[in-house]
């Protein structure tokens, strides 16, 4: 099949589930053309099925804002048309699945057909803007297929946008053969080289990620267990983090590592995975360390719960309760055979829901529904 995949190029976790679908779909055969207005980032190896469609926004002085939205439109239909796509799959609705749908208009006589793929903030918080509702629902019933990423974002979905189509849920996907863990004492030993205990968080240290409340669980659990606590990515909420680590004097207990690309090293190097967010249709990031065997405290918001499982592979709380997950993350860190349990599980549950080999199958099941329709 020929497939072009629209995505945000960015660290986000809609870009990267997009990016490694792109990847898994060639290695299987598939021919495909991703299109954005940067190469995306986890873009990182040659495949000769593979090719990159750059957008570029036309600039002029009548335009003060930029024409994105229309740009994309512009570039699917000069790909579908020249390329001979089969299919679009446009992840995340707001501009991408509108930016599909005009193409689609446009080229009518052709029979390309369009799968857009939800994946949270477009329906939580992007799609709850007034002006934008309408556009979300317009987009989901236009679309000849949805999916979401979790049970919960499909019920979300369905309760504020009542779509005329069924959403089907198919889960984010990691790879067990690249996400597997892989202890390299030297990082260990230089965060922590009085071998205190890691606590792990990566995020784009937005406001839903409660970055701050990792610094908080950190001086809950230093009253009992020493430990350092590692901060990967960057974004608006860092700097308030750095000044809350200075304020409840536990700053040379954390350390801020900014954007890494050695994701699997260091998330192997750990001893547990916090995620707080306030909201969280997956927690792609959860599953990364999950398939590292790295024990996971979260929130129980969103679709969390259905990657980690509570009291299995690590343990979820009411989002804001720090106490709670602070003593959670104690029980794992002072009882070495429940770690061990709880680590095993969490790679188990990995390999038994979200296995990429078990996951690609249902979009190339999707893509063959349509095309034969
Ligand atoms: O919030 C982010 O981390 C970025 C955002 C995105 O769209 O790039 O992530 C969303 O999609 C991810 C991949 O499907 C999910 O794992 C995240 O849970 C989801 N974020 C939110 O719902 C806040």
């Amino acid at each position: 099949m020929k497939i072009g995949i629209i995505c945000y190029p960015t660290f986000g976790g809609s870009g990267i589930v997009a990016t490694e679908l792109g990847l898994k779909l060639a290695d299987r055969g598939h021919e495909i053309h991703f299109i954005s207005y940067e190469s995306p980032m986890r873009l990182n190896k040659f495949l000769n099925n593979i090719y990159f469609h750059e957008v570029e926004i036309p600039h002029y002085p009548l335009f003060e804002h930029n024409l994105y939205t229309l740009a994309l439109a512009g570039k699917i239909i000069d790909v579908v048309k020249y390329e001979k796509l089969d299919i679009i799959h446009a992840h995340y609705a707001i501009p991408h699945a509108i930016s599909g749908i005009i193409s689609k208009n446009v080229l009518k006589d052709n029979n390309v057909k369009l799968v857009t793929t939800l994946h949270g903030t477009d329906i939580t918080l992007v799609g709850l803007e007034p002006a934008f509702h309408p556009l979300i629902k317009y987009s989901l019933d236009n679309s000849d297929a949805v999916t979401a990423v979790s049970q919960y974002l499909r019920t979300n979905t369905e309760q504020h946008f009542n779509p005329e189509k069924k959403i089907n849920v198919i889960y984010n996907f990691i790879d067990l053969d690249e996400y597997k863990r892989n202890p390299c004492s030297k990082i260990k030993e230089s965060i922590a080289p009085n071998g205190e205990k890691i606590l792990l968080h990566i995020s784009n240290f937005r406001p839903v990620k409660r970055v701050q409340d990792t610094v908080r669980i950190l001086a809950e659990v230093i009253k009992s267990v020493p430990a350092k606590l590692v901060l990967i990515g960057d974004g608006p909420e860092r700097s308030d983090a750095e000044k809350l680590s200075r304020e409840l004097g536990v700053s040379e207990h954390v350390r801020f590592l900014g954007k890494q690309h050695a994701l699997v090293d260091l998330l192997s190097a750990a001893d547990i995975f916090l995620l707080p967010s306030q909201s969280e249709s997956f927690g792609l990031s959860a599953l990364e360390a999950m398939s590292c065997g790295t024990p996971v405290v979260a929130s129980n918001i969103g679709g969390i719960p259905e990657v980690v499982i509570h009291g299995e592979g690590g343990y979820v709380s009411e989002f804001g309760d720090v106490v709670r997950m602070a003593k959670y993350v104690v029980s794992l860190l002072t009882n070495d055979r429940k770690w061990q349990t709880f680590s095993d599980n969490a790679r188990r549950i990995a390999e038994e829901k979200f296995d990429c080999k078990m996951i690609i199958p249902k979009y190339e099941k999707l893509y063959e529904k349509l095309m034969s329709e």
